[in-house]
């Protein structure tokens, strides 16, 4: 047995699937999940000591590369001050003040653990601020795991969603209606029926939870229109698309503005940092200052700002976006004409530092586009690739991500690696 194997079955004996987060698993694409042991730059390492070129890069976070020097140090010097304090900090000042310069739409902003509490604590806020209960999101689009986010689309258009997952009461669903992506009208009909008590309407407007589908300009300026329009919010749950694919997020290349944004990921560099922001006077009702409840242990934890603070001071140099989008886009170019020059049915797009790989005829615009991809294929080519030493998104449904440290060469191998598993699907 491999040691990735041994310690899956040991890693299974003491936590349900052996993982602390599903996709880890390997369910989706089959196989042994690799236990890391280190990363640096665009790799890490297996329990058997196998490098890899990473494309997830911890499903975002990893922007600057994995154990980037400057990083590492400044987490270095803060825990050499004490790991948490439970009392406010100027670190804590000097995120907010960073997040609320680069994105112009978040006038205030709430440090929070996990892009899941962000969502979770922005829909309370907008409930809460609004008076108003029911949500709208969108199928594919994934906001975190907090009951009322974790909803199929209900049996028709208007009637609210059903739980996607055991132990959610349906009470808890019913609040929540599920709308079919990039579809403008559908949301145009939804809003003159019910606008007046939806709270706020949550998107990913560059979805990266099925694979990545960026919305039309269309869609979110239909969506903008509709929420001033009804007094409804506009929330964008930007927690992988923020300082991702640019350094404004999806908002700065749309031109459109929303009330809120979620933010996680890139903002803590690898340790546990999200948040939530937007107008000040929806902030303004939040706890300590109005009636809702929000709070954290760790929220803001000094360590893990400083690890968020040097990666947004890194991704602030002149050019980084320009040559994270260069890079990402040699990738998919590449790819693309290795799957044409053995007669794959393949497409790749890419948006700043994330890419979505379909096997597919064309480059899908929704959601059931993206489900009539190839998945076995594709799960035939992420484990070529596996073997020639690239880790792709152990899923055909997950979006890719490209480092500042997938420098030319490590671009080349991938292709390289590319061509024989392509080959092998021919
Ligand atoms: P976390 O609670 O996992 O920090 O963030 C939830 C979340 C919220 N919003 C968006 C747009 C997200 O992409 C996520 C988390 N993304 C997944 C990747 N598909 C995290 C990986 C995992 O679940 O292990």
């Amino acid at each position: 047995m491999s040691n990735n194997e041994t310690l899956f079955a040991r890693a299974q004996r003491s936590t349900p699937g052996g993982v602390n987060s599903p996709v880890r698993a390997f369910k989706s694409v089959g196989g042994t999940p690799r236990f890391i042991t280190r990363a640096s730059g665009a790799r890490f390492w297996d329990a058997d000591d196998k490098p890899y070129i990473d494309y997830i890069g911890s499903w975002g976070p990893a922007i600057v590369g994995h154990a980037h020097p400057e990083v590492v140090k400044a987490v270095q010097a803060a825990a050499e001050r004490g790991l948490s304090f439970g009392a406010p900090t100027e670190g804590e000042i000097l995120m907010a003040e960073a997040i609320c310069h680069i994105v112009p739409s978040i006038e205030q902003v709430r440090l929070v653990s996990s892009g899941t509490e962000a969502a979770m604590s922005a829909l309370r806020l907008a409930r809460g601020a609004t008076g108003r209960d029911k949500v709208i999101k969108f199928e594919g689009c994934y906001h975190g795991h907090a009951d009322s986010m974790l909803v199929k689309a209900g049996s028709g258009l208007l009637t609210f969603g059903n739980p996607t997952s055991a132990g959610v009461p349906e009470d808890f669903a019913k609040h929540t209606l599920v709308l079919d992506y990039n579809d403008p009208a559908q949301l145009v009909e939804t809003f003159k029926k019910l606008g007046n008590e939806i709270a706020a309407v949550i998107v990913e407007p560059i979805a990266g939870n099925m694979n990545l589908l960026p919305a039309t300009q269309e869609f979110l300026q239909t969506m903008r229109d509709l929420c001033t329009q009804y007094g409804a919010l506009l929330m964008f749950d930007e927690v992988m698309s923020g300082f991702r694919v640019a350094l404004g997020g999806a908002q700065s290349l749309y031109g459109i503005q929303p009330d809120m944004t979620v933010l996680g990921k890139v903002i803590g560099g690898g340790l546990p940092v999200a948040a939530f922001g937007g107008r000040a006077d929806l902030m303004k009702h939040l706890a300590p200052l109005g009636p809702v409840y929000q709070a954290g242990t760790l929220s803001g934890n000094p360590v893990a700002v400083a690890a968020g603070m040097t990666t947004l001071k890194i991704i602030q140099t002149p050019g980084f976006f320009e040559s994270l989008g260069k890079q990402t886009k040699k990738l998919i170019d590449g790819l693309t004409a290795l799957a044409s020059n053995h007669g794959i049915a393949f497409c790749g797009n890419s948006v700043g530092g994330m890419f979505g790989i379909y096997f597919n005829e064309k480059i899908p615009t929704n959601y059931s586009e993206i489900m009539s991809s190839n998945k076995e294929l594709f799960n035939r080519f992420f484990h070529t690739m596996l073997e020639e030493g690239v880790y792709l998104a152990p899923s055909a449904f997950e979006a890719g991500f490209v480092s500042a440290a997938h420098d030319d060469s490590v671009i080349e191998q991938t292709l390289a690696a590319a061509d024989k598993a392509f080959a092998k699907l021919v």
